[in-house]
């Protein structure tokens, strides 16, 4: 197959990309067709990887309003709604709504999640089923799964258990949640458990950390201090961090020095943060989104998230990536004209390095043809008239297409 006149990464100069046997196997201009070798024309069109989710709850997901709505819109409400709706989990239930939103994701070109599992709860039932859907989709979708202590390690009966049984059980990456445990030394303690339980296991680290608006809310420096100490850099990710958005900024100074040291991960989540933060605020109310700007100045990787799609903390969510840009774009002020060329990083190659993808992400010769084509020339016009994704493909595979909506004004 071969791609004509493509915008890769959103370059301005257009290229040819040639793919066979589900390999990109040549990129230049003015490529010639092969006899019967199939044609698109990517004029204005954009070639990219595929979208990554490097921060959803897909065991949550689609459940807003069952048993109870979330009125106050705080995450602690959230999470007893959460808390009850759990008591009625089967493994049907959670694949079964796990599948559409992974469908929906499917449809906005994203090909790799990271889902946080709740795994505070005795019979580990969401864990399970999404062990098993992670094989079931395996041919459209990589998934991610976390092992996610919503209701705390230190804080819940058999917590510690339930950490180690779910890492067992084939959890890929390790979770904690600091600023949710009863006290502040049981934060500690959390995050010293949950990073040598990653070491011994050899497994990724993604904690929910500092989703709070107290400045006093200090998890991570420890998750840092932790990451660097055992090792473990950049395997670690700390998730949210929305506390940041209140530290002073003397503290942040001197944080940032050990952060860089750390070399880890931040995953935003501006769409859920920026409605979740700020709830305990009169006027001003804070914005309690992490400082994305500041930590990308500083070298640091960081990639946005959707974290919810119709559930107890967020009842929106169509799963487009693209969306959580958008809006991301202007609470962190990143509004800049190459800013913005460049915030499908944020989605695209930042996530891949969170979730250790590797080189074999990417468009380059000799990777596997995973791509999708954006309905615009660069990644500004796609933000700027919600370009859909035409085609979405998987080694070369077509996953997803879609027909451009076509509106005509009626007078002159
Ligand atoms: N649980 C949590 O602790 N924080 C969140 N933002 C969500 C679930 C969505
Ligand atoms: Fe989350």
């Amino acid at each position: 197959m071969l791609i004509k006149n493509i915008h890769i990464d959103g370059k301005e100069m257009a290229n040819d990309i040639r793919i066979t046997d589900g390999k990109f196997t040549e990129i230049g201009e003015n490529l010639n067709a092969g006899p019967g070798e199939e044609l698109v024309d990517g004029t204005d069109c954009m070639l990219l990887p595929p979208m990554i989710e490097s921060h959803v709850h897909l065991d949550t997901c689609l459940t807003a309003g069952d048993p109870a709505w979330n009125m106050s819109g705080t995450l602690f409400e959230g999470i007893e709604c959460w808390a009850k709706r759990k008591e009625k989990l089967s493994k049907e239930d959670v694949k079964e709504r796990a599948r559409r939103a992974l469908r929906m994701q499917a449809a906005n070109g994203v090909q790799y999640v990271r889902t946080h599992v709740d795994i505070t709860d005795p019979t580990l039932t969401a864990l399970e089923a999404m062990t098993e859907l992670r094989e079931e989709v395996k041919d459209f979708m990589t998934i991610q799964i976390v092992a996610f202590p919503q209701e705390g390690i230190l804080s819940y009966p058999n917590g510690k258990e339930l950490l180690v049984k779910a890492v067992e059980m084939g959890a890929d990456c390790v979770g904690a949640i600091p600023h949710f445990e009863f006290t502040r030394e049981y934060g500690v303690e959390s995050v010293n458990f949950a990073l040598e339980l990653a070491a011994k296991y050899d497994r990724l680290v993604d904690v929910h950390c500092d989703e709070i608006d107290d400045e006093a809310s200090r998890g991570l420096e420890t998750v840092a201090c932790r990451a660097l100490e055992l090792g473990l850099f950049d395997k670690v990710t700390a998730s949210h961090t929305t506390a940041m958005h209140s530290y002073n900024n003397a503290y942040v100074n001197r944080l940032m020095r050990l952060l860089k040291m750390s070399r880890i991960n931040f995953v935003s989540n501006p769409l859920v943060n920026t409605h979740l933060q700020g709830r305990c605020d009169t006027y001003p109310k804070r914005r309690g989104v992490t400082r994305v700007k500041e930590l990308l100045a500083e070298g640091l990787n960081v990639s946005f998230g959707h974290d919810d799609v119709f559930d107890p903390w967020y009842p929106l969510g169509t799963g487009n990536p693209r969306d959580v840009v958008f809006l991301g774009l202007h609470v962190c002020q990143m509004m800049g004209y190459e800013e913005i060329l460049d915030s499908y990083k944020l989605v695209t190659y930042n996530a891949a390095r969170t979730l250790h993808l590797g080189d074999s992400y990417g468009i380059r010769e000799g990777n596997d043809a995973d791509c999708i084509i954006l309905n615009a020339k660069n990644f500004y016009q796609a933000l700027n008239e919600k370009s859909s994704v035409l085609y979405s493909y998987k080694k070369g595979k077509l996953l997803y297409r879609e027909t451009p909506a076509k509106g005509e004004l009626l007078f002159s």
